[in-house]
Formats: structure tokens, sequence, C-alpha cells
């Protein structure tokens, strides 16, 4: 198989329970706008309660334009086309997260990467792309 990788190879990773467990103090503080609400307890555990996959998205207007593409918080009144419209149905279980401002942002991400953990690159697609 080609390949432009000399030493492709894999490794297996496994978190194990605890790993998942120790992640609720985590996820308190991710929530902590909702500590007051009701279901503040009951969210803290959900997001505790298997991995999940962090990302950081970097573009014009990216903020707003990540939660026009997640849809609205609620799946039952996000549009069609959106993520949570289309794959959600439960308020509780909306799948996916995106900051809500600016300010937000900038706390969510580096609650969750350290500065050297974030890539940032200048495609070169010109060179592959024809
Ligand atoms: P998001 O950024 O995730 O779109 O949510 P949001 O800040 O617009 O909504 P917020 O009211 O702060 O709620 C945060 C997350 O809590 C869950 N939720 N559960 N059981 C409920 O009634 C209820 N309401 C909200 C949702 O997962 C929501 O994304």
């Amino acid at each position: 198989h080609l390949s432009v990788f000399n030493q492709m190879e894999r490794t297996f990773i496994a978190i194990k329970p605890d790993g998942v467990q120790r992640g609720l103090g985590f996820a308190q503080q991710h929530y902590h706008g909702a500590k007051e609400r009701p279901f503040f307890n009951g969210l803290c555990n959900f997001l505790s309660s298997g991995p999940v996959v962090a990302m950081v998205w970097e573009g014009e207007g990216v903020i707003r334009y990540g939660r026009k593409l997640i849809g609205a918080t609620d799946p039952q009144k996000s549009e069609p086309g959106t993520i949570r419209g289309d794959l959600a149905v439960v308020v509780g279980r909306n799948i996916i997260h995106g900051s809500d401002g600016a300010e937000t942002a900038k706390d969510e991400i580096s609650l969750w990467f350290k500065p050297e953990e974030l890539v940032s690159y200048t495609s070169n697609a010109e060179k592959w792309i024809y």
C-alpha cells in the first residue's frame, strides 16, 4: 500500500474507567455558568460518562458560524441541515457543544487545551490539488 509515511504503525490506547470518571471536576468547570440550573448535576455526569472529541476550530467568524452549523440548543427547535437538527432529539442529549461568544471561547479553549497543543498551519493545498 502506497504511503507518504515510512514508519506507519498502530498502538492500542484505552482510557480506563477511572480516567473517564475523573472528568467530573473538569465537567463542573466547563459548565460553571450553569451551576444554578436544575439540570447541572445531570449535565456534568453526562459530560463525564465517556470520552469526548475536543476540537478548536479557527477561521473568520468561526464562533458564530460554528454555532450556526451546530443548530439551536434544543434539537426540537434546530433547523434541518444543522448537526443537532439532523442528528439529535432531546435537549439533554444534544450531541455537540460550541462556545457561545469570544469570552467563553477563550475560557473554554484554555480549560481544555494547553497553548502548545494547538496547531496553526497554512494550507499547502495548491501544491497537491489540481
Ligand atoms: P450550548 O452552548 O451547548 O448550545 O448550550 P447553551 O449554552 O445554549 O445552553 P445552556 O442553557 O447553557 O445549556 C447547556 C447545556 O445544558 C443542556 N441542557 N439540558 N435538561 C434540560 O432542560 C437542559 N437544558 C439545557 C444542553 O445539553 C445544553 O447544551
